[in-house]
């Protein structure tokens, strides 16, 4: 496509960025990331280290950045990096040391790059279906804090890429928050209530060039659910039909927030198919392969997202009935996908997976042992902490049973007792709420942790100094360190055969 604006070449526009400058890309998981520059800059910064010279930039992008964090990785040229991240050689190197990592709450970044909390923001590339003259930028699959890039970086690439249809705007509903203290109430009063317009916008003389690319980017097939998925999900349909009965949930159900990757896609899908629920809408910020179906078929109503995860064949098929998808999807920027007032003004179902909980409720999304990386937040803080009912999911173990998700505390917070209140594993659902912290220990331990470590946890529990919270300082972390010393949470008195 023609453009108003020179065209470079992928190098070319990555020649320009120079070592230490800090780049923002566009997009949310891989949907919507740039492609070809990133590319490019992984090349260049491997030609800049042959020639002995250093070649690293600060990296800020809406969450995970696909592709781009593992080439950038692989060329070690990146040296700060932040909101969220899921690239596994970028993790070695942030548990190393090599790379300094932010981990944020997602729905903040925008306000980090407004005030300049992360610096000045050099460069932001940003993929688009097209960009007017005037500056008008139509995005494609994942908007994250493209908005706010555009308005404050120094200088803007734009990628135009062929693969992603300009259709994608009907979609888009862009807009940005006013600075502190004059915001207006955001009136999103239903999820599919829009608010902006389909397009973002950038100063045109700030645009150094645009980069053709023609590169679709998909998410890798869904896995049929496991046994353990299948069982998280009917306790969850069990919990969420008794709390219908009850008048606790309203009869036609509350918007759904889900987390990325096959549980939550396997849960959506059992919400779906559930005669027992009724049809319903979605505030999330990953829309997953089992959404296209359930809008396809009726069961979800309308889905606001900030971003797709979407296999090759549910994007094809979402784009090739555009017509029908495109009124029943929102894509926001996460300042709204995340907002923590319109989450709680709708009373989101939070459903998202963490690494372990403890037995008083507080839980680890992020940091393995207490201290290794895994991915970052992400939107899960967002949500959860202002959620209707946040729900926590996790498999009783890891490691083949070497690890337990129950445990007498957490060694790394993300998620207090006071915003937790659903846990479900494989095992059962323990709803802690109205309880005191001995009930809740008791209830998680009897309800989510496997039979294997039960007799461990409420010996602890017994045994502990008591208070309002039972614990013990020096034995709290016993079962971390037996895993450290022998490979598994029960140590020596692990079942034989483990
Ligand atoms: O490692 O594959 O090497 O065996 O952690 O665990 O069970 O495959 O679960 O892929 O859903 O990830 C919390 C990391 C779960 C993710 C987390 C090991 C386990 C495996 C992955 P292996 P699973 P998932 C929306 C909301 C935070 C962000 C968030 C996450 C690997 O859901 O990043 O919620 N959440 N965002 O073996 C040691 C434990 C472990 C453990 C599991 N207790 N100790 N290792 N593992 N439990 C998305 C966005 O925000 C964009």
């Amino acid at each position: 496509m023609p453009s108003h604006f020179p065209t470079l070449q992928p190098l070319q526009a990555a020649a320009m960025i120079r070592d230490g400058q800090q780049v923002a890309l566009s997009g949310f998981t891989a949907a919507g990331t740039p492609t070809a520059v990133p590319r490019a800059l992984a090349t260049h910064a491997k030609s800049e280290h042959a020639a002995g010279r250093p070649f690293r930039i600060r990296l800020l992008t809406g969450a995970s950045a696909g592709l781009a964090d593992d080439l950038l990785a692989e060329a070690n040229a990146i040296s700060w990096r932040a909101p969220f991240q899921g690239s596994r050689l970028l993790r070695e190197q942030i548990n190393r040391g090599e790379v300094d990592f932010s981990d944020l709450h997602l729905s903040h970044v925008p306000q980090y790059v407004e005030f300049g909390f992360a610096g000045t923001i050099d460069w932001a590339i940003v993929q688009a279906t097209d960009v007017t003259p005037d500056g008008r930028v139509y995005l494609t699959s994942g908007v994250g804090i493209t908005p706010t890039i555009l308005k404050h970086a120094r200088r803007v690439i734009i990628e135009l890429d062929a693969a992603s249809t300009p259709r994608l705007s009907e979609m888009h509903d862009i807009a940005m928050l006013p600075p502190p203290p004059d915001r207006a109430p955001i009136a999103i009063m239903h999820p599919m209530h829009r608010i902006g317009v389909p397009y973002a916008t950038v100063d045109p003389s700030r645009i150094a060039g645009v980069v053709h690319t023609n590169e679709p980017v998909f998410a890798p097939p869904f896995e049929p659910p496991g046994e353990n998925s299948s069982r998280i999900a009917e306790h969850i349909l069990r919990f969420l039909t008794e709390e219908i009965r009850s008048g606790r949930l309203p009869a036609d159900m509350l918007p759904v927030q889900a987390g990325v990757g096959n549980v939550s896609n396997a849960v959506i899908s059992a919400i779906g198919a559930s005669s027992d629920l009724p049809d319903f809408t979605m505030f999330t910020e990953v829309m997953q392969d089992s959404q296209v179906e359930l809008i396809e078929s009726g069961r979800i109503r309308g889905v606001s997202t900030c971003a797709f995860n979407l296999s090759e064949a549910a994007h094809s098929r979402l784009i090739s009935e555009i017509d029908f998808f495109a009124p029943r999807i929102i894509l926001r920027p996460q300042e709204f996908s995340n907002n923590p007032g319109v989450i709680r003004r709708l009373g989101v179902l939070a459903i998202n997976t963490v690494l372990e909980f403890d037995i008083y409720g507080c839980a680890n999304s992020t940091h393995v042992g207490g201290t290794a990386m895994m991915n970052g937040i992400g939107g899960s803080g967002d949500f959860t902490r202002n959620a209707y009912l946040p729900i926590f999911m996790a498999p009783s173990t890891a490691k083949g049973g070497a690890i337990s998700a129950v445990v007498p505390m957490v060694p790394h917070v993300d998620h207090t007792e006071h915003s937790t209140q659903i846990f479900v594993t494989e095992q059962g659902l323990a709803d802690v709420r109205g309880l005191g912290p001995i009930q809740r220990a008791q209830r998680i331990i009897d309800c989510c942790a496997h039979p294997m470590y039960r007799d461990t946890l409420h010996k602890y529990l017994r045994d502990a100094k008591p208070g309002h919270q039972r614990h013990d300082l020096a034995r709290v972390f016993d079962m971390h360190q037996n895993f450290t010393r022998t490979g598994h949470m029960l140590g020596e008195s692990r079942p034989s055969g483990r």
